[in-house]
């Protein structure tokens, strides 16, 4: 009996050390001084924002040819906790890395990075945190800052900076001509092997270029199955998705609507275009009125285009799903909200939908776009109506007071 345990126990570590070995590549790492590595944090906004943050960096790092170490995402605490702490989720836990790696091969997790080369080739004590003079300059001219994120992200990851690298004329928009060169110039691998930059080499909105890296994006199974099963069980086909953002948070972002036109808000410009019309209020924050209004334009729009009508409508949100007063509009289309364990479901379902009506100005729908568009499928947006097409006939009621 004793010495069958012996064995159990020792097939258990040999299995568990296998098992690490696999997801982690223990031991299969190996030190790249030519192309040298460059890390960030993603500082800025939620899940969407981070997101964008990853894969424009992605595309920086590639330009300048250096390996890219993934920061995972900040989970930012509920303030309801008891003793609120971020948590973090590495960027495998949720996409195929082999897939963002036939964009580009050399990434690695800051996971694996930090246990794996950082202990041998970057050493405590002479760590160093790149910024630009613009950020330095307001900051006693050092690129540390205190604060959540700030100075917890790169704790919590294990990483205390000794010192800053300010730099002044260096762009972030790789895509122009001379620009990854002249980083490299600047800083050549061989005299800064890692540069850990304290926000993400990305400017807003994203360029085209850095959209149709959506496409390496491929949710893990265990994300995409239990959707599947979900979708299978309660959505009869053709369905439409609709994302409804407005929770507390939300609303006051838009609130910043409430004085006239901006010309773009956050993710605005996915559905405004570049240089397109200004964001309005309706775009950011839609009444349970606007929402009917329009679903029925965009039910009219399919009837003009003879395509099938949705039998059933998704309904992704933050906050508030609207069911009843839906259900209530569309008798003959069934409603089905969820409440995933995971947001990332949500994106999912949203993305599978026939037709989806999206928030313009938030990030996390702009992650489905982005997604449909580069599988080809449709998408329309609340509050924006196609200018080609005929307005629509409904009535349009303002948002509620208390919003
Ligand atoms: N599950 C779920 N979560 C949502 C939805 N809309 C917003 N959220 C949550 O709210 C956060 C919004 O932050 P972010 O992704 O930065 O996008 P933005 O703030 O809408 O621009 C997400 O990360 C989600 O945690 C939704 O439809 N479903
Ligand atoms: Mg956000």
């Amino acid at each position: 009996m004793a010495h069958l345990s012996a064995v159990a126990i020792s097939l258990t570590v040999l299995v568990s050390i296998v098992g690490l070995g696999q997801c982690r590549n223990v031991g299969k790492l190996e030190w790249d001084a030519s192309k040298g590595y460059m890390m960030y944090c993603p500082c800025s906004g939620r899940y969407g924002n981070q997101l964008e943050q990853f894969i424009g960096s992605l595309l920086f790092a590639s330009k300048l040819g250096r390996v890219l170490v993934i920061p995972p995402f900040i989970m930012y605490p509920n303030a309801l906790e008891a003793v609120p702490k971020n948590a973090y989720v590495q960027v495998d836990e949720y996409f195929d890395l082999d897939e963002i790696k036939k964009f580009y091969p050399d990434v690695i997790t800051m996971e694996d990075f930090m246990t794996e080369l950082a202990p041998l080739y970057w050493n405590e004590g002479n760590r160093v945190a790149y910024c630009s003079n613009g950020l330095a300059d307001n900051n006693g001219g050092k690129c540390t800052r205190d604060g959540n994120p700030f100075r917890t992200f790169w704790q919590d990851q294990g990483i205390e900076f000794d010192d800053s690298e300010v730099w002044t004329n260096l762009y972030f928009n790789v895509e122009h001509a001379g620009v990854a060169e002249h980083w490299k110039e600047v800083y050549p691998a061989s005299e800064h092997p890692v540069m850990a930059l304290v926000t993400a080499p990305v400017i807003n909105p994203i360029s085209t270029a850095v959209e149709g890296l959506q496409h390496y994006l491929t949710f893990k199974d265990h994300i995409r199955q239990p959707a599947e099963e979900f979708i299978e069980k309660n959505l009869e086909k053709p369905f439409w998705g609709l994302h409804l953002r407005n929770g507390a948070d939300w609303s006051r972002t838009c609130e910043l609507l409430g004085t006239g036109d901006f010309p773009y808000l956050l993710s605005s410009r996915q559905c405004t275009g570049k240089e397109g019309d200004s964001v309005t209020r309706e775009m950011c924050l839609q009444s349970e009125e606007q929402v009917i209004a329009d679903i029925r334009y965009q039910l009219q729009l399919a009837e003009e285009d003879n395509r099938e009508l949705p039998k059933s409508i998704f309904v992704a949100t933050d906050h508030v799903a609207m069911e009843e007063d839906l259900q209530a509009a569309f008798p003959d289309i069934k409603i089905v909200t969820w409440g995933p364990d995971l947001d990332q479901m949500d994106l999912y379902v949203l993305g599978q939908a026939d037709d989806v009506i999206l928030n313009c100005v938030s990030a996390f729908s702009a992650f489905v776009k982005r997604d449909r568009d580069v599988n080809g499928k449709l998408v329309a947006f609340f509050g924006y109506l196609d200018p080609q097409k005929e307005l629509p006939k409904v009535s349009r009621s303002p948002p509620h007071e208390e919003l």
